[in-house]
C-alpha cells in the first residue's frame, strides 16, 4: 500500500546517504577489522552524539541532483541533470569525485551543454568509463519508475550514459536500479527468498545483456554471488573480496553491495546488531575497498527493503543532510502517485 511505499522510499534514499556517510572514512582501505567497525557503529548509534556529522561524498553529491531534477520537472530531462551535475560539481568539488568524470564536467561547461551526452563517450580512449558512478546515484530514478519497468530500463540507461558509456559502466547502473526495484516491490514483513532475488536478477540481466557483445558479465558475476549466498557463514571476507570484488569498476561493486544485502539478511559473524539495515551497511564497509559507494548501493537496496522505520535515528543523525534525503523520497513519492 501507499504507506509502505512511502516509507520504501524514504528507506531507500536515507539509506544510500547513510552507507555514503559512514563509508567514506574508509574508502580505500584494504579491509576494516569487524571490532573497529562494530565499536564504530556501537558509538554511532549509542545514546550520546559523537561529532562530527559524517559528510556526504560525490555518490550522494550526484543522487541529490537525479532527485532535484525529477522533482523540479516531474520527468526524466538529461540536460537538466547534466546541468545540474556541472553546477554541483564547480560549487562543491571537493566531495571525492573519480578522477577521469571531472573531466566531463568541464567540457560540458565549455560546450555549453550543446551535446550533453557526448563528452562521456570520450573518456578512456573512447573505451568510456566502466566505473561505478552511474549506479551510486540511480536510485532517484529507480523510485521514480517504480511502477514502469521497460521506463525504467530505458531512463536508467540514458542516466548512466550522461559519464559512463562502457557497457559495464551502463548495465551495472541497470541492474543496481533493478536491484531498487525488485525490494520496493517485495513485502518486508515475508522472509526474503535470496536465491529467487537473485535469480529474478540473472533473468532480468539476460535480456539486458543479450544484445551487447560481452559474454555476459553481469550475469557471470551473479550466478559466482549465489554460489556464495550459498556458502552462508563459510564464505569468508577473503573469498568474498576475491570473487565479488570491491573496487570502483561497476562489474566490481554492483553485485557485491547486492550480495551484501542479501548476506546481511541472516547473521553475519562478528557483526553484533539485530538490525538488517545496519548489518547490511556494515558488512559492506568491512569488505574494504571503495566502502563508501558500496555501503551507499548495499543501502539503498536494503532500504527500499526494510523501509525507513527500520533506519536507526541515531545512525541518521550523525549524517549530513538526512532531512534533505527525506524531504526528497517524499516529494519523489507524492510525484509518482500522482503520475
Ligand atoms: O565512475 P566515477 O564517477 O567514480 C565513482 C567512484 C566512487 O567510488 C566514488 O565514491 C568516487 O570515489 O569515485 O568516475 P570515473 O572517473 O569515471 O571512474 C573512476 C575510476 O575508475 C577512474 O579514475 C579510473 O581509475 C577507473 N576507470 C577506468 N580505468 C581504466 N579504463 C573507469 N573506467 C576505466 C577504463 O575504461
Ligand atoms: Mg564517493
Ligand atoms: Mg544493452
Ligand atoms: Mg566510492
Amino acid at each position: 500500500d501507499s504507506i509502505l511505499l512511502a516509507s520504501k522510499f524514504r528507506g531507500c534514499l536515507v539509506g544510500g546517504l547513510l552507507g555514503d556517510c559512514l563509508g567514506a572514512p574508509y574508502e580505500g582501505d584494504y579491509r576494516i577489522p569487524k571490532t573497529v567497525l562494530q565499536k564504530y557503529f556501537d558509538t554511532l548509534e549509542g545514546p550520546y552524539f559523537k561529532s562530527p556529522v559524517k559528510q556526504y561524498t560525490d555518490d550522494s553529491a550526484m543522487t541529490k541532483c537525479i532527485a532535484e531534477s525529477l522533482i523540479a520537472q516531474e520527468r526524466f530531462d538529461s540536460l537538466d541533470i547534466a546541468k545540474r551535475f556541472v553546477k554541483e560539481y564547480f560549487g562543491d568539488p571537493r566531495r571525492g569525485y573519480g578522477e577521469q568524470v571531472v573531466e566531463i564536467f568541464h567540457k560540458l561547461r565549455v560546450q555549453k551543454f550543446g551535446d550533453p551526452f557526448g563528452p562521456a563517450k570520450e573518456q578512456f580512449g573512447g573505451a568510456g568509463s566502466y566505473a561505478n558512478g552511474g549506479a551510486m546515484r540511480v536510485a532517484p530514478l529507480a523510485l521514480f519508475c517504480h511502477s514502469d519497468y521497460n521506463e525504467l530500463i530505458n531512463l536508467v540507461e540514458q542516466s548512466a550514459k550522461l559519464t559512463h558509456t562502457h557497457q559495464e559502466g551502463y548495465d551495472g547502473t541497470i541492474l543496481q536500479a533493478i536491484a531498487v526495484y525488485q525490494s520496493l516491490h517485495l513485502d518486508p514483513k515475508e522472509k526474503l527468498d535470496t536465491q529467487n532475488f537473485s535469480s529474478q536478477l540473472i533473468e532480468k540481466m539476460s535480456e539486458i545483456e543479450e544484445e551487447d557483445d560481452n559474454p555476459y558479465p553481469y550475469q557471470t558475476q551473479l550466478e559466482k554471488m549465489q554460489i556464495l549466498l550459498d556458502k552462508k557463514e563459510d564464505a569468508d571476507d577473503e573469498e568474498v573480496q576475491r570473487i565479488m570484488g570491491n573496487t570502483v569498476a561497476a562489474l566490481y561493486s554492483v553485485p557485491t553491495a547486492i550480495f551484501c544485502f542479501l548476506r546481511a539478511c541472516a547473521p553475519i559473524p562478528e557483526i553484533e546488531t539485530e538490525n538488517p539495515f545496519r548489518r547490511t551497511i556494515q558488512y559492506a564497509i568491512s569488505l574494504g575497498g571503495d566502502t563508501d559507494t558500496i555501503a551507499n548501493m548495499a543501502g539503498a537496496i536494503a532500504g527500499a527493503y526494510y523501509g525507513y522505520s527500520v533506519i536507526s535515528e541515531n545512525l541518521q543523525k550523525h549524517c549530513e543532510a538526512t532531512e534533505q534525503f527525506i524531504e526528497y523520497a517524499d516529494k519523489l513519492h507524492k510525484i509518482t502517485a500522482s503520475k
